[in-house]
């Protein structure tokens, strides 16, 4: 009786080890952490190298829009006229490759001025929205981070729907980083 008590008792304790093997190797065949910087990449869309009409740059005060301004596509009458043309097309670079989310600082006048067009590079054109208007408040494109390589990038934010202003663009590889104000 005592000598099966202590056998089951061997028997947990090795499981016990086993599991802990297993977790220690798991762990320690884990890509070690680099210990780098996270990196965030803030891109001022007023300052784009080139802004497409009917979509224009906007001024603000420095303490409501960062650098004092944005850009807009000004309200269309009728609404929704024209939601082909005007974008802005704005060059940056990535040096450390990987995974990052695109936040934008953004203020919409009204369900049908919420949203703009989002292209990185030869990519799909995403779409940019929100539900909280005529405040400014960051936006996270998509639910999945971008897959970025090491290398000169084009970011190209377009016309989707006239009423819409953004401010600022942060690309960051912190994933569960939410910017609040101002970057
Ligand atoms: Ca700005």
């Amino acid at each position: 009786m005592r000598h099966g008590m202590f056998a089951r008792k061997a028997g947990l304790l090795a499981g016990l080890l086993a599991i802990g093997l297993a977790v220690w190797l798991i762990l320690g065949a884990a890509p070690a952490h680099t210990g780098e910087q996270p990196i965030y990449i803030v891109l001022e869309p007023e300052k784009a190298e080139k802004i497409e009409a009917p979509m224009v740059k906007g001024t603000e005060s420095e303490e409501v829009c960062s650098a004092g301004g944005y850009i807009e596509i000004p309200l269309q009458q009728p609404r929704g006229t024209d939601k082909v043309n005007g974008k802005a097309i704005i060059p940056f670079e990535i040096k450390t490759p990987g995974k990052y989310f695109l936040h934008a600082r953004c203020w919409w006048y009204d369900g049908c001025g919420n949203s703009f067009g989002i292209t990185i590079d030869k990519g799909d054109k995403a779409t940019l929205t929100g539900s909280t208007e005529k405040r400014w408040r960051w936006e996270k494109l998509g639910d999945d981070p971008i897959l970025l390589l090491a290398g000169k990038h084009v970011l190209v934010i377009s016309n989707s729907e006239d009423g819409a202003r953004l401010d600022q663009v942060l690309i960051t590889n912190d994933l569960s980083y939410i910017p609040q104000g101002i970057e």
